[in-house]
């Protein structure tokens, strides 16, 4: 009972802590915030690098040099975004090798929405505009979460993320202002990545079992279903300006100003996230060849960066 009182009282005294102001690596903090915050990091690093791969498929069949610079210029910073977000969860005592070495093992997650293909170039527009603008709504809360380090990180990343949104959403605009054709791949797009890209958010909060106390320590600032609502918030009336129809044909609550949509198939999202969505295999395989084909990259720079500490030693 004794135990139990002083257990709550330093978690008490630790949330306390938190709504004063940033937490910063060397400060102390409990051994389950510390491993929270390395869970979902190192789960946002690992989706930034494996969102690079559905999208660099497409640069070289971009339609045009314009399209092929930005897209470049978009999947290069999808890069910079995992490496600030390992840098930042390697300041909480873990290492690069070991969080990629939990992704190769398939013990560590990604986001669920990097598991479906990107079939056509309507697919690259739709994965800015929908799967970039659930990234912002979701993240720009969290440059105000309570870690310094992934604050800092989320206050450049989502600077980049407004771009590549707005990227996203031009495609579709010039799709949807075009031949029927083209309109028609637009629409098959949004049909297609719309319901994937609710399940971004994770599970219903009754579901949810990190959030209430990913909440209390302001690791996140809110629920896995309000930011859902956010976003579609959002995105119905911009579908409406593309002239594009949202499936399930969103209702505007009068009193709350909410659009409503669903219904989400969770199964769909458990089996994906459990390893067996349309393209898990594929993500991973093309992950390991990538570590394997650095490995002589990494070699060559610990060689040199001893020979260049032995030299200044000297
Ligand atoms: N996919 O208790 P919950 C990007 C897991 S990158 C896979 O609600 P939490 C972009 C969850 O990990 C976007 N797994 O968890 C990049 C947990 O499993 P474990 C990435 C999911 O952490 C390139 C379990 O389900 N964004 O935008 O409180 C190109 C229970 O869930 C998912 C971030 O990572 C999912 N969708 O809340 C373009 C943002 N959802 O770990 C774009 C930071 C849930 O217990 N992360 N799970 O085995 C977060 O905000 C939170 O971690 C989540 C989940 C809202 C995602």
């Amino acid at each position: 009972m004794r135990k139990k009182n002083a257990a709550d009282a330093a978690d008490a005294a630790f949330c306390a802590r938190v709504a004063e102001g940033f937490v910063e690596p060397g400060d102390a903090m409990p051994d389950g915030y510390r491993a929270t915050l390395i869970r979902q990091m190192s789960q946002h690093a690992h989706s930034e690098i494996v969102g690079m791969e559905p999208e660099g498929n497409w640069i070289t069949r971009a339609p045009s040099l314009r399209r092929k610079a930005i897209l470049l210029a978009k999947v290069q910073d999808e890069a910079g975004h995992g490496l600030y977000l390992y840098g930042a969860a390697e300041t909480l005592g873990t290492t690069r090798a070991e969080m990629t070495r939990q992704l190769l093992a398939g013990e560590a997650k990604y986001s669920s929405i990097f598991n479906y293909p990107a079939l056509t170039w309507a697919d690259i527009g739709a994965i800015g505009w929908l799967v970039d603008g659930a990234a912002i709504i979701n993240q720009v809360p969290l440059c105000r979460c309570s870690f310094g380090p992934y604050a800092r990180a989320m206050q450049r990343i989502c600077k980049e993320e407004s771009f590549h949104q707005r990227q996203g959403f031009e495609i579709m605009l010039a799709l949807a202002r075009g031949e029927k054709a083209q309109r028609e791949m637009a629409q098959n797009s949004l049909n297609r990545w719309w319901e994937p890209t609710l399940m971004m958010f994770g599970p219903p909060d009754g579901e949810s079992r990190h959030s209430a106390q990913s909440m209390r320590w302001k690791i996140k600032l809110h629920s896995n279903d309000e930011l859902r609502q956010r976003f579609v918030n959002m995105i119905v009336p911009q579908a409406r300006y593309l002239k594009l129809r949202v499936p399930g044909s969103p209702k505007k609550d009068r009193r709350t100003g909410d659009y409503s949509y669903g219904p989400i198939n969770w199964e769909e999202f458990r089996n994906v996230i459990a390893g067996n969505g349309p393209c898990n295999r594929d993500r991973l395989r093309a992950r390991k060849k990538a570590e394997e084909d650095g490995k002589w990259v990494r070699e060559a720079s610990a060689a040199f960066a001893k020979k260049h500490l032995e030299r200044r030693a000297a």
